[in-house]
């Protein structure tokens, strides 16, 4: 049984054999009125199906004799594919993907009604495309109808979630294999910004370096907007516009990761363009650093997530302390949040499929326990913005966060992204190596 078919019938068990289960794949997103964006599946969709293809849906049926797993995809169509390219169409799902059964899209509505009619509830996750939440609540509106004398049908639209996304946080081993190279290509493209960057060079152009590092090794592309923040725009969480100049006082925060058949990086680096950090840079970069390296070591199956955040926050307000940026008692600067202006964020969050990736952070009230196989980031920062007229000029403008990708196992934690220097001897080597 291939990877896909294991992770149907794990679902399919956790749903029982009176339900049914609908997953469509993404709608195709327009850039403009006849341009699509580059066609990206939906995580769940593929994680089931492996199916690459928009206008697809799957629908399970578990325990059915012989059609548990049915798909309806595009069918041929010779003069489209001229255009579009090819399509696995009915016999390829079936052939290649390994549906019992498959029927063309344009036959959902009819097929469906059968199918779900004796089902007696329907896992559908609402709320990502609205035209097809339209079509869920006319089937179930039709479903009501028949219902009265059919005796059967389904009476709640329930979010697989809850047993989908608890499968899809622990990492099986083809799932850890794409995450590595993800990550692997992450590391290089990060490697050749750190050698490239110097004073003149834009924004744009690493940014550019550090995508095309992704595509020429084979990754889709950058899994999210490459953050390139030079100098104080590393204070801007988001900043996007990737369009100044570097200068030679400049830090150079560099958050990007790839995108590896649908396995996402997530990294981030900051470094200096002179070859050498400043002595405030240095300071901010190694309160970071040992906030960050803290925060890894504490992960291990069994601790809450929100312990990764504490004892980076725990880190970073004793430095904040030390480097007079705070003042006043530890514990009463961490239960008021007070170190906030200067750590906005949080430490952690699940790494996948998506960036963000799913699964639940609490669980009845508590912070969720690791367990091995789980992936996770750890990105603690201080962004300390140029106008913040509160604080010894000597920081103001300065911007660190360093984030490294951590798999959960039962030895502790693997830094999946250890290949990116981020010891400010190991990065000045690099930079030296690069000039
Ligand atoms: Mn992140």
């Amino acid at each position: 049984m291939d990877l896909h078919a294991q992770r149907r019938r794990a679902l399919m068990d956790r749903l029982g054999a009176t339900a049914a289960a609908v997953f469509p794949a993404a709608p195709v997103a327009l850039r403009a009125i006849d341009v699509e964006h580059r066609y990206h599946q939906d995580s769940d969709f593929l994680y089931l199906t492996g199916f690459p293809e928009p206008e697809a849906v799957c629908l399970l049926l578990p325990g059915h004799p012989k059609e548990e797993f049915v798909l309806f995809v595009r069918p041929h169509d010779p003069e489209r594919e001229t255009w579009t390219g090819r399509r696995a169409g009915v016999d390829g799902a079936i052939a290649t993907y390994g549906a019992q059964v498959a029927y063309p899209i344009d036959q959902l509505d009819e097929k469906i009604g059968a199918y779900v009619s004796e089902r007696d509830r329907l896992y559908y996750r609402s709320g990502r495309d609205p035209t097809f939440d339209q079509r869920v609540l006319a089937w179930m509106r039709q479903w009501q109808l028949t219902r009265p004398r059919a005796g059967t049908g389904p009476t709640a639209v329930l979010d697989p979630a809850e047993f989908l996304h608890e499968m899809r946080m622990v990492k099986d081993p083809e799932e850890l294999a794409h995450l590595r190279t993800a990550i692997a290509i992450t590391a290089d493209a990060h490697r050749a910004a750190m050698r490239a960057a110097r004073p003149g060079v834009h924004e744009y152009e690493i940014e550019a370096l550090v995508d095309y590092t992704f595509r020429r090794m084979g990754a889709a592309g950058p899994a999210y907007p490459s953050i390139v923040a030079g100098g104080p725009n590393a204070t801007t969480l988001h900043y996007v516009t990737n369009d100044r100049p570097l200068t030679a006082g400049d830090l150079l925060l560099i958050d990007a990761g790839a995108d590896f058949a649908g396995y996402c990086a997530d990294v981030t680096r900051t470094f200096p363009v002179a070859d050498h950090f400043s002595g405030p840079q240095r300071a901010i970069y190694e309160l970071v650093l040992q906030a960050q390296l803290a925060a890894i070591a504490v992960i291990r199956p069994g601790i809450r997530h929100e312990q990764v955040h504490q004892r980076a926050v725990e880190v970073l307000v004793d430095g904040l302390i030390d480097l007079r940026l705070l003042s006043g008692d530890r514990q009463e600067i961490i239960s008021n949040e007070r170190y906030r202006p200067f750590y906005m964020h949080r430490t952690s969050h699940w790494l996948g499929m998506d960036v963000h990736d799913v699964g639940l952070y609490k669980v009845a009230g508590n912070s969720r326990t690791l367990e091995p196989g789980m992936v996770m980031t750890v990105e603690p920062g201080i962004y300390i913005a140029a106008d913040r007229d509160d604080v010894d000029p000597q920081f103001r403008g300065i911007g660190v966060r360093i984030e490294d990708d951590i798999l959960v196992t039962s030895d502790g934690p693997d830094v999946l992204s250890a290949a990116v220097p981020k010891h400010p001897g190991d990065i000045e080597a690099i930079r030296r190596a690069g000039a």
